[in-house]
Order: structure tokens, then sequence, then C-alpha cells
């Protein structure tokens, strides 16, 4: 997919952590700290927050990536070392909002991972919606090392992709899962070559830009809660949902495109 990205100004263009660009109903976030592998400082956290906050509304899908050799090395453990216990609750929690605005933003975000996609960096990738992992990318959780604990939200987010053993055994043993390992245990969605993650994202958030809005605000927002429902009362949201979705005018037309067969069909993929 050939897609004309152009630096984004205004607002965005000062988020000096971030590189952010735009080709029509994309928008691609990059982590631009590349001489610090991407680790993230309270600047970077809140710099992230503000890119996906200040998109045009043109922009229907994001994609995320990283500069450098790394997708991301984790928090910057240069600013730990003097925090209160006061201090780093409210530190994680900051994490905690920016985390939630990533997955329950306004738009799917799909995310790019190659190299270390370790601590704060696995955080962040396990708040995207859609994760292309390069052949090079790796998993680790070494906040167990570090003689901390996780608190950009992985002890939620990990254990419903990858299984609470698999995130144990990162953090206690140190275990490194590859890419194929990681993307076996549900880290990524799509495993790709070195170097074709970027272009199979826009990929994906072409498709993803191109769905009508009520239904991606219906799997952004309504799908992961139903997950933490009871059955029943999940099933009440679903209904509630998808009466919401279908009464959508877009719906309407989309529906009436596929049987006027003007829309279409499901096929096998290549
Ligand atoms: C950093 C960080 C960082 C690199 N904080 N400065 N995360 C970690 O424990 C991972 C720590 N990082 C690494 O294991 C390695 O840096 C990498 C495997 C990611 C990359 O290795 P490499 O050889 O390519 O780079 P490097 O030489 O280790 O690092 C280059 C520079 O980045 C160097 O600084 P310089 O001034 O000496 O050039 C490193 O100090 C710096 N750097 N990673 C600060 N993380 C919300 S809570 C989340 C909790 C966590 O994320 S804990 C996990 C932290």
């Amino acid at each position: 997919m050939n897609l004309d990205f152009r630096p984004a100004g205004g607002a965005l263009a000062e988020l000096n952590l971030l590189q952010v660009s735009i080709a029509d109903t994309i928008g691609h976030v990059r982590l631009n700290r590349p001489e610090k592998r991407n680790a993230v400082n309270d600047t970077l956290v809140l710099q992230l927050r503000s890119a996906l906050e200040l998109m045009p509304s043109a922009v229907k899908a994001i994609v995320l990536s990283g500069e450098g050799s790394h997708f991301c090395a984790g928090l910057d453990l240069s600013e730990l070392s003097e925090r209160s216990v006061a201090e780093g609750i409210l530190h994680s929690r900051q994490w905690h909002a920016v985390m939630d605005s990533i997955q329950f933003g306004r738009v799917p975000v799909v995310v790019v991972l190659h190299g270390a996609v370790v601590g704060g960096g696995l955080e962040i990738a396990s708040a995207c919606h859609i994760r292309v992992a390069e052949a090079s990318a790796y998993y680790g959780l070494p906040e167990g090392q570090r003689g901390i604990f996780v608190g950009g939200g992985g002890s939620a987010r990990v254990p419903r992709l990858a299984g609470v053993a698999t995130m144990t055994d990162m953090m206690l043993c140190g275990r490194v899962l590859d890419a194929a390992e990681g993307h076996q245990r549900g880290l990524s969605q799509y495993l790709v070559a070195d170097g074709a993650g970027f272009a199979k994202a826009c990929e994906l958030a072409g498709r993803i830009a191109g769905n009508a809005p009520l239904s991606n605000f219906a799997v952004m927002q309504a799908l992961p809660r139903i997950a933490d429902l009871s059955q029943s009362d999940g099933l009440f949201v679903e209904s509630l949902m998808a009466a919401i979705a279908q009464g959508d005018d877009a719906a309407k037309q989309r529906v009436r495109a596929f049987l006027e067969k003007r829309a279409g069909k499901v096929e096998k993929s290549q």
C-alpha cells in the first residue's frame, strides 16, 4: 500500500519525542527517541496521549511504530530512582490513563513491533488493537529483574493476550519470547518479515478506516467490556450495541449494497 504520509502541522508537530504524519484517513505516530531505544519518560507518555487526541477528525485509524532498532525499551529507568510511594502510584495511574486513551480512544491503533518490545513497551503494544510483529521482535518483562512490577496496565492486558502463566514466567524467570513464540501465544495477530511491518500495518489500517465508524466504535468500546462481564450481562450489552449499530445509516447503506450485489463477498485470504 503506497500512502503519501506528510508531516503533521500545528500542535502535532510540536511533540518532539514523536514523529507524526498523516496520509488521508491514516495517521502515523512514531516513537522518536532512538538514542534511548524509545524508552518512555514522562514527557513521551503524555505526548503519546496528546498525539491521539490531536489527530484530525478525518483520521480513522492510526499506525504506531518505533524509530531505530527497537520498538520500545519500556519505562525510562533514569526517572524511577527518587519517587515516593505516593508518587509511584500517581505515575502508574498516569500510564493507565494514557493506555486507556489508546485502547478506548476515538480510532483503532495498529502497532508495528520490531526489536525489543519490553516492559512498558509491551504494555503500550497490548493497549493497541492490532499488533503486527516483524521477525526481529522479542518480548520481555524485565520488571522482575529490576526489582519492580508492571505499572502501565500490563498485569491486566498481557494475561488477556498471552495468559497468566506466560506473564508469570516472563516476570519470575525473565523468559524472553521471540517473535514466533509471542505470535503463537497471542501477543501479535500478524507476523511478517523484517521491514514489512509498516506496509502491513498501513494495509490493515486502510481496511479499518473503511469500516463504518460505529462498527469500529463497537469493537473498540463494547468488545473488551463484554469480555469482562458475565455471559448474561455481556449478551445484554451485545444486544444493545447490535441494535445501535444496525440502526445507523452506514449499516443500512452497506447491507443494501450487498443485497444489490454492489459490495464485496467474504473470500479466503491469499
Ligand atoms: C534506557 C533504557 C531504559 C535503554 N531506560 N534508558 N526496561 C528495561 O529494563 C530494558 C532496558 N534496556 C535494554 O535492555 C536495552 O537497552 C535494549 C535491549 C532495549 C537495547 O539494547 P542496545 O544494546 O540496543 O542499547 P543500549 O546500549 O542498552 O541503550 C542505548 C541507550 O539507551 C543507553 O543510554 P546511553 O546514554 O548509555 O547511550 C541506555 O542506558 C538507554 N536505555 N533502555 C533508560 N529503559 C509503566 S511501568 C513499566 C516498567 C518498565 O518498563 S521496566 C522495564 C525497563
